[in-house]
């Protein structure tokens, strides 16, 4: 069985942002399986691993494209499992392309879109652990450890850097 988080990407060159929500489900112990496939360079490989997506236990799909990115609403409209889309910042147009390619997704069809980078990937592994706290009360309590970590790490006044 496969582990609940598929992360994709379109190009082996996203992964320096999507390792971000790796690395964020990580440190929540949640299991997820990383992979490369791309819309327009590999699309037999994202047909065949969207229609499987369900049958091979993925529960959840982060989805990153920068550019055109038509990864996350591909996905989308083959499988019925949540595609959280992660905006890759691009060199041309600094990820503003990739943004308005996941976010105008046309009714019917929904990808939960995240922002532009880092934060995104971040945000997508957080998003899919609170998907997978609905049914796994252990991935629950990992999460509110998480959150409550956060909450303790910020200081409550701030000081000047140079101090
Ligand atoms: C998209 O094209 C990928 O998601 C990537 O963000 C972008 C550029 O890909 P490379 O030319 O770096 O492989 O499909």
């Amino acid at each position: 069985m496969n582990p609940p988080v598929a992360i994709v990407m379109g190009s082996q060159s996203d992964w320096e942002t999507m390792k971000n929500a790796a690395d964020t489900l990580d440190s929540l112990d949640i299991g997820y399986e990383a992979r490369i496939v791309s819309a327009h360079r590999t699309p037999d490989r994202m047909f065949e691993f969207a229609r499987g997506a369900r049958e091979e236990g993925f529960q959840v799909i982060i989805a990153g494209a920068g550019g055109a990115a038509h990864l996350p609403g591909m996905l989308a409209a083959l499988t019925p499992l949540p595609v959280f889309g992660v905006p890759v910042q691009s060199r041309a147009l600094s990820g503003q392309d990739s943004l308005l390619s996941i976010v105008q997704m046309p009714a019917g069809i929904p990808v939960g879109t995240l922002a532009i980078g880092r934060a995104g990937a971040v945000n997508a592994a957080l998003l899919s652990a609170s998907v997978l706290a609905l049914h796994d009360p252990e991935a629950a309590l990992r999460l509110d450890e998480y959150r409550a970590r956060q909450a303790a790490s910020v200081a409550e006044y701030p000081i000047d850097k140079d101090e």
